[in-house]
């Protein structure tokens, strides 16, 4: 199983996080993908650099405007920040009527519904090359591979077609399924980050193309709060095409692998021919935004029963947590992955 990363997605460096209005250190750093690399490396797992395919498939499933936005938007906000000022929007619109403005404090609201994207630097170069990870790694399979990893950062199941949210910029995830839609006609994307997909959620609602189906607790407990809840089953071509598995704060493995069971039926009875897994590795039990209790077998079991459904898998990396286990939960899943998909 081929690992598809570029240290340009290092560039992204968020430092202050709001919880509650609190300011605290943003927890998606650069080395939360260095840790997992280089247990990658030890386990002699091949990485490969991303190859650049443009951005014709990230404005295949992004608004163009919102991709085009942020290849100057640090540029234009540094230009006339006070000093000591963070990239993050203080006014947002509330709603898709009227138009981004010109000025740049306007556009960043516009563009994103929370202060946790942080424009930094080298932001665009990160998410850039985060959404490349992804592709590559739904290349491979389309080329053949069982399975492939995209060891994407930032992470990106939270972003909708037009605005970033919750660390999430471009929708990898989605992004790589809709290019899968290049080969496949029915394509499933799995989303085990312990928050709810809801980007991913919205941007394929209406497809009967793509199912789409995340694991987590109640929305209206744990945030992201505003989409995720179980009667949303998708739309017009896409109704029944979306499955909420909603789990209670604190669930353990049992609830958590019930859930999933249920997922993979839905998945099987959809008939998808691939599958993309938004894998987070934020169930852990000592995750820093913990919810549930998976611990390094819990997730290797989770990456038993995925790979047993026996679909060309593309693996895209979205949250968990500089914490004590997130080495161990990664390592878990990701060898015991390639073990179960590479005796084919
Ligand atoms: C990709 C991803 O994992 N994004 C995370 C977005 C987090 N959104 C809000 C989480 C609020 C967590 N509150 C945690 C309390 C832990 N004690
Ligand atoms: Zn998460």
């Amino acid at each position: 199983m081929k690992v598809f990363f570029d240290e340009r997605q290092l560039g992204h460096k968020p430092e202050v996080y709001y919880r509650g209005g609190a300011p605290m250190p943003h927890p998606e750093q650069p080395e939360r993908a260095i840790l997992i690399r280089d247990m990658l490396i030890e386990h002699g797992f091949p990485i490969e650099a991303p190859s650049d395919f443009g951005t014709d498939p990230i404005k295949a499933v992004h608004d163009p405007d919102y991709v085009d936005f942020f290849t100057n938007a640090y540029e234009r906000f540094l230009a006339e920040a006070p000093e000591g000022a963070l990239g993050i929007p203080t006014r947002h619109p509330g709603t898709r009527r009227g138009r981004c403005p010109k000025d740049i404090n306007g556009a960043m609201g516009w563009w994103m519904t929370d202060t946790s994207t942080p424009l930094t630097e080298n932001t665009y170069e990160a998410i850039y090359w985060s959404a490349q990870t992804a592709i590559s790694a739904a290349k491979d399979v389309m080329d053949g591979a069982r399975a492939s990893y995209g060891l994407s950062r930032p992470p990106g199941h939270h972003a909708m077609t037009d605005c970033a949210n919750g660390f999430c910029f471009y929708n990898n995830a989605c992004i790589a399924a809709h290019h899968m839609r290049g080969k496949w006609g029915k394509v499933a994307l799995l989303d085990v980050d312990v928050h709810t997909g809801n980007g991913s959620l919205d941007i394929f609602y209406d497809r009967g193309d793509v199912f789409f189906c995340s694991l987590h607790p109640d929305p209206a407990v744990y945030p992201t709060f505003y989409l995720g809840y179980a009667d949303e089953t998708g739309e017009g071509d896409g109704l029944g095409a979306s499955l909420n598995e909603v789990l209670n704060m604190g669930d353990g493995e049992v609830e958590v692998m019930e859930a999933l069971d249920r997922g993979i039926t839905a998945i099987q009875d959809f008939g998808a021919e691939a599958l993309v897994v938004s894998l987070g590795f934020d169930m852990a039990a000592d995750d820093p935004l913990a919810a549930v209790q998976v611990y390094p077998e819990g997730f290797a079991e989770m990456a038993r029963r995925i790979a047993a459904m026996g679909l060309p898998t593309v693996l895209i990396q979205e949250g968990g947590y500089l914490g004590p286990s997130l080495r161990n939960n990664a390592e878990a899943f990701l060898t015991t992955f390639r073990k179960e998909t590479d005796r084919r």
